[in-house]
């Protein structure tokens, strides 16, 4: 069944999205917001201000299929502002306009449960607030349980952006056949004492956000997502745009905090990972960033991972041959359910052997935290435009760094921003 069809057939029945597609595993792109917005509320969206002064009729108002076209039409229309010149030595809130002229074909992402629905109103609130509400990029919710009236519509106070609320297919979170149960419930009994290491959901969701997420028919039609969590914080003004930042220099994946993995947790990664290599040097990039993975040329992993609660990804790259080939590689090992493996080594250990050292991106301008852990740039001038602490920057409670990765050396250590301190 197609998206539209699927849509239009449960219009008004069900209005979560469910990712179930003939065309799941492809690459396939062009679902338009026509096919989604079905889950748009009921309420009174307005699209005023996506299509600029006189569009003012409200959805609610509006019969179905042409409420679909008018989304289509003033997301495909966006009206040309002229950007006005920022000066950064001053603190006062910037003069961005309401929408930029150029933007990426992007989404935000959330993976949630609808206990986390204040979590995730905050997170989405500081978004807006920090970049969006220039930008008004959509955002894609997705989960493991059909989400409730009440959620969708509280969410959508957040942001006048599209909102899409996507449920997660049964065959991307369960059990493959190649799983033994027992053996799976048995790990997390002897893994109890590990962060975790006892939870059979934070395995399903690990997994999912691996290689199944990019693969849910409500993202197939973007090509960069910005992932999000509930309670994260971002900590200062965001005034340029990441996704384009990504897409005019190549890059594939953003990240802006780098720590070290709990070792139990990964057991046989490595092993599984140098497998992959052994039976796919073809896919392997030439000018990688092994280096930051490991520091004895491959040998071992340094357990090093770019912390993929914050990640912007080149979605398409993710959905390509080379990263699915060594998803579905480690999801044959085993290790998501007979370990604990974290999307964070997986996401990153791909993007370090798969991709050229100069397609990855460290924000380092981007102020963020993640429980117990910042991102808060030092620079004068980027501090002038943040509420964060630098002398927090990736470290626990004792002040030890936590970061890893000697990032200058890689030469992963740049701006992203004209704005440079
Ligand atoms: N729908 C759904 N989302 C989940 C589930 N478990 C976790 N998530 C989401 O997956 C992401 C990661 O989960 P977290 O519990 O934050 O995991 P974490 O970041 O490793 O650990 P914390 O330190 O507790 O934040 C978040 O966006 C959660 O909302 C689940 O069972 N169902
Ligand atoms: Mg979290």
């Amino acid at each position: 069944m197609t998206v539209a069809a699927y849509c239009r057939q449960n219009a008004g029945k069900d209005r979560s999205f469910s990712g179930v597609s003939d065309e799941t595993n492809g690459i396939r792109r062009g679902a338009r917001a026509s096919d989604i917005n079905v889950l748009m509320p009921q309420g009174s969206y307005s699209p005023e201000h996506k299509s600029g002064a006189g569009h003012q009729q409200s959805f609610e108002s509006m019969p179905e299929e042409s409420a679909l076209r008018a989304t289509d039409e003033v997301i495909e229309n966006n009206i040309p502002i002229s950007i006005p010149t920022l000066n950064a030595t001053f603190i006062p809130i910037p003069s961005l306009p309401n929408q930029q002229t150029r933007k990426a074909n992007a989404t935000f992402v959330m993976l949630v449960r609808e206990k986390d629905l204040h979590g995730a109103r905050s997170a989405v609130r500081q978004v807006e607030d920090r970049f969006n509400r220039h930008y008004q990029y959509p955002y894609v919710f997705l989960n493991d349980e059909p989400f409730t009236n009440g959620f969708m519509e509280s969410m959508r106070t957040m942001s006048k952006s599209e909102m899409i609320f996507g449920l997660i297919p049964k065959e991307h979170w369960g059990y493959p056949d190649w799983i033994s149960q027992e053996k799976a419930a048995e790990a997390r009994r002897t893994m109890r004492k590990i962060i975790y290491g006892s939870s059979e959901s934070y395995r399903h969701m690990c997994r999912y956000q691996s290689g199944f997420l990019v693969q849910h028919v409500a993202m197939l039609q973007f090509d960069y997502y910005w992932r999000i969590e509930p309670d994260v914080q971002y900590s200062c003004d965001i005034e340029f745009d990441p996704f384009l930042y990504m897409q005019d220099n190549n890059k594939k994946y953003g990240f802006t905090i780098s720590l070290y993995e709990y070792p139990e947790t990964i057991r046989s990664l490595w092993n599984a990972t140098k497998e992959f290599m052994a039976t796919f040097p073809h896919l392997l990039a030439k000018e990688s960033a092994l280096d930051f993975i490991s520091t004895d040329g491959g040998n071992t992993y340094n357990y090093c991972h770019f912390w993929t609660n914050f990640e912007i990804v080149d979605a398409r790259w993710m959905r390509g041959e080379a990263f699915q080939q060594y998803f579905q590689h480690l999801d044959r090992a085993g290790g998501f359910f007979y370990e604990r493996w974290g999307d964070a080594p997986v996401h990153s250990i791909a993007a370090a052997l798969l991709l050229s050292l100069d397609e990855i991106h460290f924000f380092r301008e981007i102020g963020y935290f993640h429980l117990p852990f910042h991102n808060c740039p030092a620079e004068p001038k980027l501090q002038a435009k943040c509420h964060c602490d630098p002398a927090l920057n990736a470290r626990d409670k004792a002040s030890r760094a936590k970061y890893c990765g000697n990032l200058g050396a890689l030469g992963l250590v740049g701006f992203a921003s004209e704005d440079e301190p």
